[in-house]
């Protein structure tokens, strides 16, 4: 089989790269290891940047998100019993960010991709390994119905996640990864109750992190810092829901709804980032190149920054025959990697509890007060959640 960008991985990443170059008239083939069951009922992100929702709208997908998304114009911040806010237009030029789940973003684009377009996605059909990416034709070795094939392309983009296969292709000696992995976890739950607040809240507290999310005005998405080795089975939905309100002012904490659970999960935070991201003729994009804890919901939105640049990028190759694109496409998505890495990781130690000495949490307190009460720190803040622009070109 030959197609002009063969695919890996038919998350957020990959589909949207497919979407984007189908409406230019170039070719795709996405090889997704799960079924598409699997995928669309992955419970992730919640938050998008003003930048990827002009990237969604940009390919077609928008009009849903339009429709049903929640747009937020600030953030709870909740610390010693207070709940301060930070408004975003009045520090960021008017930007917003909207609330719209993973899930839908990956329904609407298969349905836009697959469904509507007749795009082409294997499921079930894990990559292998990437050969060849330092020559004019890449091939993807991957396996399908318990056969080996191989997918020969112009060009591989590795969206294939943290632990896909395209990073893995290359020689350790030829990547450099820098990683951090935090001694807690998430424990979130999914519940069809409406939201405590109408925006975000996030929580510091000296038994650990809170944040009180949503999905709609009916649906919330809750967590709580636990400890690595936590285990869902040791949750009861009355005691998330007791944990969760000890973590927040008490007048907060009285209003919060609660109801029985649709789903419950733990997620591990990490920072990683490898570099480069482009290998010969092998890209890598989203969370194969790069991960963040989930505190600054950064992650889905460096996904739709690296496919912006990636396709600009690929689309300067076929329709001018330019290769300055591609070539700058590591370095000028990293520069905006490094960012939201920092970020994440600052507003990460920010809120989390870290340790058991007393004075960590004061000093985490004296920070909260200096940032929500200077107009130099709310916008600090501000600017880097609703999310740094997209560099252009000309
Ligand atoms: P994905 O979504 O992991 O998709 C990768 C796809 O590749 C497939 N795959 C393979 N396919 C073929 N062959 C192989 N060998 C393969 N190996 C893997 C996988 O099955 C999968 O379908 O990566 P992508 O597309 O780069 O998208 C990244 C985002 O999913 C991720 O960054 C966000 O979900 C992170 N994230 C958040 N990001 C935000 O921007 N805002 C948020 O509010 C936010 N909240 C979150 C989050 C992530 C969370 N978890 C569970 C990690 C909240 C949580 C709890
Ligand atoms: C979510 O709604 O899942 C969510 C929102 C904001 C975050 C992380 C996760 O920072």
């Amino acid at each position: 089989m030959r197609t002009q960008v063969g695919i890996i991985g038919s998350g957020p990443s990959g589909l949207l790269l497919a979407r984007l170059l189908h409406l230019q008239g170039i070719d795709t083939v996405i090889l997704e290891s799960r079924s598409r069951e699997y995928v669309q009922g992955r419970i992730r992100a919640g938050v998008i940047e003003q930048g990827m929702a002009d990237l969604l709208r940009e390919a077609k997908v928008g009009e849903r998100m339009d429709r049903e998304g929640l747009i937020h114009e600030g953030i709870n911040i909740a610390f010693a019993n207070r709940l301060e806010r930070i408004d975003f237009p009045s520090h960021t030029d008017g930007k917003v960010v909207m609330v719209y789940g993973q899930t839908e973003i990956t329904h609407d684009l298969m349905k836009a991709h697959i469904d509507e377009a007749g795009g082409i996605v294997h499921y079930e059909a894990p990559a292998v390994r990437v050969e060849d990416y330092d020559t004019g034709s890449p091939r993807i070795i991957y396996e399908q119905n318990g056969q080996r094939k191989e997918l020969i392309c112009d060009f591989v983009a590795g969206c294939d996640g943290f632990h896909g296969v395209a990073r893995q292709s290359v020689p350790s000696d030829k990547i450099s990864v820098f990683a951090r992995n935090y001694p807690f976890g998430w424990l979130g739950i999914l519940s069809d109750v409406p939201p405590v607040r109408e925006e975000l809240v996030y929580v510091s507290h000296e038994c650990g992190f809170a944040l009180c999310s949503m999905r709609s005005h009916i649906r919330s998405r809750y967590y709580v810092q636990c400890d690595l080795d936590d285990r869902v089975e040791n949750w009861t939905d009355d005691a998330f829901w007791d944990e969760l309100r000890r973590r927040l002012p008490p007048h907060v904490a009285e209003t919060v709804t609660t109801g029985p659970r649709l789903e419950m999960s733990i997620a591990p935070l990490h920072s990683f980032v490898a570099e480069p991201m482009r290998f010969g003729r092998l890209f890598l994009a989203g969370d194969a190149g790069h991960i963040v804890p989930p505190t600054g919901a950064k992650g889905l939105n460096l996904a739709a920054s690296d496919i912006y640049y990636l396709c600009r990028a690929l689309l300067a190759y076929y329709k001018d025959k330019r290769t300055d694109l591609l070539d700058r496409y590591s370095e000028t998505a990293l520069r905006r990697v490094w960012k939201a890495i920092r970020f994440s990781w600052w507003y990460t130690s920010l809120l989390h509890k870290l340790d058991d000495d007393p004075m960590t949490h004061r000093l985490q307190i004296a920070e909260l007060d200096y940032l929500t009460g200077s107009v130099a720190g709310r916008t600090t803040l501000a600017e880097n959640y609703v999310g740094l622009p997209y560099e252009t070109f000309e």
